[in-house]
């Protein structure tokens, strides 16, 4: 009897703990982390913030900001004190980026804060309008001014047209973006296609627009009859030099300027290897430039402009000294009187100082620069599908760099600055094969609607 009274007791004991417990709970658990989940109802001006409840919690404690560190909060939403697991952001801007977070709160004690969710709001952010001032009516204000030159093609130029327009209004010189190289000109021995190349001349001229010649030599624009020569070595050479007396003279006086020879070294910084070196020798580029210089003399043109084009050679330095082992030998002959430097850059590249040290080197032999197919790509490792505003900016950046380097060369060796054709969708650069570009890309000055880009803005501040 007395152990089951004992039992009993022990029993009773038991329970009554057990029952306390229950009643008044004190938790010995550290409050959980709340794990923050997608925002919800996302409008132009507000969200609705959700995380999934913690046990034990009373409240949360919600961040909001705009930067991911939330090193700036949003006025109301600094720890803002909530019950339940959701709460409305309101107040907003329009398509801009918000992060929020939460803490769980129980008592005096707070839990570490969630993890980050991201939200942008819809809609479109108010633009602000770019600068409508025409590029050329800012330069030519300037006390040393310039050639501001695009790309064209000769369908282009119909009187009225939005390209016409917009040429006359910003620009000042053109170079045609392919026609007036080898392969569409030449299409046989002394037989020629000028129909494209008088067409752009003829406007050029009409309208008191400059003319730069584009390209008398490249290994890209070699027509078929002559890539198949089978004639003598000898005779191939008196089929170029055919070729460019006789363009250079139909044009004497209507063209400024020639790139006679483009892009002669290759990327390792060698002579590169084209059909003109191997079947001309390694004088070819000199012989070229003096075929050149002969036929604009004796057409009387003395002032004609001849220079030597090429690409890369601000970031590619064994490049750069070859580019500049060709521009002294043929300035030791008095051939030369500029260097076009390509400048087909990117948002990241050259940096300034290197695209400085390149176009130095051509002032300090007083030859004359031309900046001669300018775009700026943004999306060389397709990072992005479409243009944000972040590398809008950068390539506004670039943009007024390159212009502000120009534009503080001496007035000597001040030409042309080119931009390499007109709006995004129609540039070189998107998805090209010879680029090895991988995506699209949105590079020059006017987008796929003709309308200004905040390069278009770089572009002028550059001047300032
Ligand atoms: O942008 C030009 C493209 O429309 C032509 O199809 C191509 C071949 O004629 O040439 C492109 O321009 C090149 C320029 O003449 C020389 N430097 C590199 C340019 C891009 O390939």
């Amino acid at each position: 009897m007395k152990k089951i009274i004992v039992a009993f007791f022990m029993a009773f004991a038991l329970l009554n703990c057990s029952n306390d417990e229950t009643d008044s709970p004190e938790p010995n658990n550290t409050l959980a982390v709340p794990f923050a989940s997608a925002a919800s109802s996302t409008t132009d001006t507000s969200f609705q913030a959700n995380w999934v409840l913690v046990p034990d919690a009373e409240s949360y404690l919600i961040d909001v900001s705009i930067n991911n560190n939330f090193s700036e909060m949003l006025a109301g939403y600094n720890a803002l004190l909530v019950e339940g697991n959701t709460v409305a952001v309101t107040g907003l801007s329009q398509a801009v980026t918000y992060y929020y977070r939460v803490r769980a709160k129980r008592g005096t004690e707070i839990s570490n804060n969630s993890n980050v969710i991201t939200v942008k709001t819809t809609g479109v952010q108010p633009e602000e309008p770019e600068d409508p001032t025409f590029l050329k009516v800012k330069v030519n204000a300037l006390a040393n001014p310039f050639f501001v030159g695009v790309a064209v093609k000769s369908n282009q130029l119909t009187e009225g047209s939005a390209y016409d327009t917009v040429l006359k209004n910003e620009f000042s010189s053109i170079t045609a973006e392919y026609e007036m190289k080898m392969n569409p000109i030449s299409t046989g021995s002394g037989t020629y296609n000028w129909v494209a190349t008088d067409r752009i001349v003829k406007y050029g001229n009409d309208n008191g627009i400059n003319v730069h010649g584009h390209a008398l030599v490249w290994h890209n624009a070699v027509p078929d009859w002559l890539s198949s020569f089978s004639g003598t070595d000898e005779e191939f050479a008196l089929e170029v030099k055919k070729y460019i007396t006789d363009v250079v003279t139909r044009y004497a006086g209507k063209i400024k300027s020639w790139d006679v020879v483009n892009e002669a070294v290759n990327d390792g910084g060698n002579t590169r290897n084209t059909i003109f070196l191997q079947k001309m020798g390694a004088n070819y580029v000199k012989d070229c430039f003096q075929w050149a210089r002969d036929a604009a003399n004796a057409a009387g043109d003395t002032d004609l402009l001849l220079f030597y084009n090429d690409y890369g050679t601000s970031t590619n330095i064994p490049k750069q000294n070859e580019v500049f082992a060709i521009v002294d030998d043929l300035k030791a002959s008095n051939l030369i009187d500029g260097v076009g430097f390509q400048m087909h850059n990117t948002y990241l590249s050259p940096s300034k100082a290197q695209i400085e040290t390149d176009i130095n080197r051509a002032v300090a032999k007083d030859l004359k620069v031309h900046v001669s197919e300018l775009d700026i790509q943004v999306n060389q490792n397709n990072d992005i599908s479409f243009l944000t505003d972040e590398r809008s900016l950068a390539q506004k950046a670039k943009y007024k760099e390159i212009v502000s380097i120009y534009n503080a060369l001496p007035v000597e060796n001040k030409y042309a600055l080119t931009v390499w054709g007109f709006k995004d969708n129609e540039s070189w650069i998107p998805f090209s094969t010879d680029l090895n570009h991988p995506g699209d890309d949105w590079p020059l000055l006017y987008n796929n609607k003709f309308e200004l880009k905040k390069a278009h803005t770089g572009f002028l501040e550059g001047l300032d």
